[in-house]
């Protein structure tokens, strides 16, 4: 693999940094401005159709190059080329790739929606507010429920569903810390989990991406 990564400094382009910096392969990142609307430059619409961060580029794979987006895509296909943090087959492989579908259609978006009625717009709209906090914490109680018996988000294994959670997950104690801290203060298991997983090197190293 010679990968490629558009980015920018959001949850979603930092699941792929976090993954790439975990498996140690070298790697180029290209940051997409989306403070200047670089999402819909005609160099990057022919990689990411839907014109969001993330996408890679494999130019060492069999049919190069290959243009991958959305993180949960881009993050499966970097566990099946290396073989690391996700089962090649059974049960662990589909706990894995349920909960990975999970956070990428339900925690982002939410968490996203939310950002953007409580935090970024100048207008709070009440009704939007309580209905995209409720549906976070439903969504944080889901996870805590499964972290309570489980060491990882998909099993005892550290696998793409922790990688795809942690950046959103943390946002809870930043970005999104004014309304979701009560809610992470009733969730002992999530708090443990953004503990062990925020103290891995790699995950350290891959938040930090892109360097700006
Ligand atoms: N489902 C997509 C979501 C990607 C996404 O929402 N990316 C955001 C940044 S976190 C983006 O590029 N936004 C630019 C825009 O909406 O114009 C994935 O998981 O890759």
């Amino acid at each position: 693999m010679m990968i490629n990564l558009y980015t920018w400094a959001t949850p979603n382009g930092r699941k792929i940094s976090i993954m790439l910096e975990e498996l140690g392969i070298d790697y180029a990142v290209s940051p997409v401005d989306l403070g200047k609307l670089a999402q819909f430059s005609a160099e990057f619409s022919a990689i990411s159709p839907n014109n969001k961060i993330p996408a890679i580029v494999d130019t060492a794979a069999e049919s190069a190059p290959l243009a991958i987006f959305e993180s949960g895509a881009i993050l499966t296909y970097l566990a099946d080329q290396s073989g690391q943090f996700l089962a090649a087959h059974g049960q662990a492989r589909y706990n894995a790739l349920a909960w990975l579908h999970w956070q990428t259609s339900s925690l982002g978006p939410m968490f996203g929606q939310l950002g953007f009625f409580a935090v970024r717009s100048q207008e709070k709209a009440p009704l939007a507010i309580t209905r995209f906090t409720e549906e976070a914490d439903r969504l944080l109680t889901v996870l805590e429920t499964q972290l309570a018996s489980h060491s990882y988000v998909a099993g005892e294994d550290y696998s793409i569903a922790d990688i795809a959670c942690y950046p959103w997950v943390l946002a809870a104690t930043t970005y999104l810390k004014t309304v979701l801290e009560d809610s992470l203060a009733t969730k002992p298991s999530i708090q443990r989990w953004l503990q062990v997983v925020g103290d891995r090197p790699a995950v350290k190293r891959g938040m930090a991406i892109p360097k700006l």
